[in-house]
Parts: structure tokens; C-alpha cells; sequence
């Protein structure tokens, strides 16, 4: 199974999401296995931004970890997404956060997602999805990764479940 986050702060997030999910969809070897709840959280990094919608699907992807790159990057520049700010604002971000048991250290590609353990946006919608999950890199289950996260951090992300 992969497990893909999707963020955006500009335009229409949940519309965007919502198409998003159809095109990545319509890949052949794309199919969607479970998609978690909508939520929202403040920003982390960057400069000062509006707040994002953030979820996670989990589908099987027959291919490999760099091609599914590259088709997210398709379908993030489908929905005008640009490159300028690092964590800055944006329409459509789709990030690999697991792939299966592999792990991936390419210039351009970290799996599972370097930063997923301090992100609630990540793993509030994953635990929803996969609780049991081990993280492959990080030896723990999404639960565990969960009750360890720093309370504080937790607290500044303010997420909250939308729909
Ligand atoms: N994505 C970022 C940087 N900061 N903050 C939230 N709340 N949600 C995101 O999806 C997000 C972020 C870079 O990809
Ligand atoms: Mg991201
Ligand atoms: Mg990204």
C-alpha cells in the first residue's frame, strides 16, 4: 500500500482535493484503497500563510516510487502549482509519505517523508487509515509514532477534523 499526503492553502482546497483524487484515479496503475476524513491545521514552516486542508489516501500503485513522483508532479502542475517559497503557500501539494515496506533516498525523493513524525497533519490522518502500521525507517507503528509526538508540537498545529 502507499499512503499519499495532500495539502493546499490557496484557492479551493477541498474542490482541488476532490479532482485531485479523480485524476490520480484515472492512472492505470493507481487504485485508491481508502481516503482518511478532511482536516485542517496551521501552517508549519514558511512564511506567514493562510491555513491548510490536509488529508491522506492509501491506494495500491503498480509502478515505482519515482514514477508515481512523477505523476503527482503532473497533476500538482495540472492544478497551477508553483515553485518559488519553500513551506510557502500553495494549491495542490502531493507528497509520498510511505510505500509500501521500501525506502527510497533519491536527490529528489525520501520515503517515507523525512518529516512525518512531527506532523500532525501526517499523522492524525494516517492513524485514522493504518494505525497498525509499521513506518518502515522508523520501526514503530503510526499509533506509537502518534503518542510520541512532542505534546507542544501537537498544540501549535492546531489540526481539527473538517469533514
Ligand atoms: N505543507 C508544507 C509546509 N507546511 N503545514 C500544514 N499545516 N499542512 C501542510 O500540508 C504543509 C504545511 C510543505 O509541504
Ligand atoms: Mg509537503
Ligand atoms: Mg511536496
Amino acid at each position: 500500500m502507499v499512503y499519499i499526503g495532500l495539502g493546499a492553502n490557496l484557492g479551493d482546497p477541498a474542490a482541488t482535493f476532490g479532482k485531485a483524487l479523480r485524476q490520480l484515479s484515472a492512472l492505470p496503475a493507481y487504485r485508491e484503497r481508502a481516503r482518511s476524513s478532511l482536516y485542517g491545521s496551521a501552517p508549519v514552516g514558511g512564511p506567514p500563510q493562510p491555513d491548510y486542508y490536509n488529508l491522506v489516501v492509501a491506494a495500491c500503485y503498480r509502478g515505482s516510487p519515482s514514477c508515481l513522483l512523477k505523476r503527482l508532479g503532473e497533476i500538482e502542475t495540472l492544478h497551477g502549482r508553483q515553485r518559488r517559497v519553500v513551506n510557502g503557500p500553495r494549491t495542490l501539494d502531493l507528497d509520498i509519505l510511505i510505500f509500501g515496506r521500501e525506502t527510497v533516498n533519491l536527490p529528489d525523493l525520501i520515503i517515507p517523508h523525512p518529516r512525518l513524525a512531527e506532523r500532525a497533519f501526517v499523522l492524525l490522518p494516517l492513524l485514522e487509515l493504518a494505525p497498525e502500521l509499521p513506518v518502515p525507517g522508523y520501526e514503530q507503528t503510526v499509533t506509537r509514532l502518534w503518542e510520541n509526538m512532542d505534546p507542544r508540537l501537537k498544540r501549535e498545529q492546531r489540526i481539527e477534523r473538517i469533514a
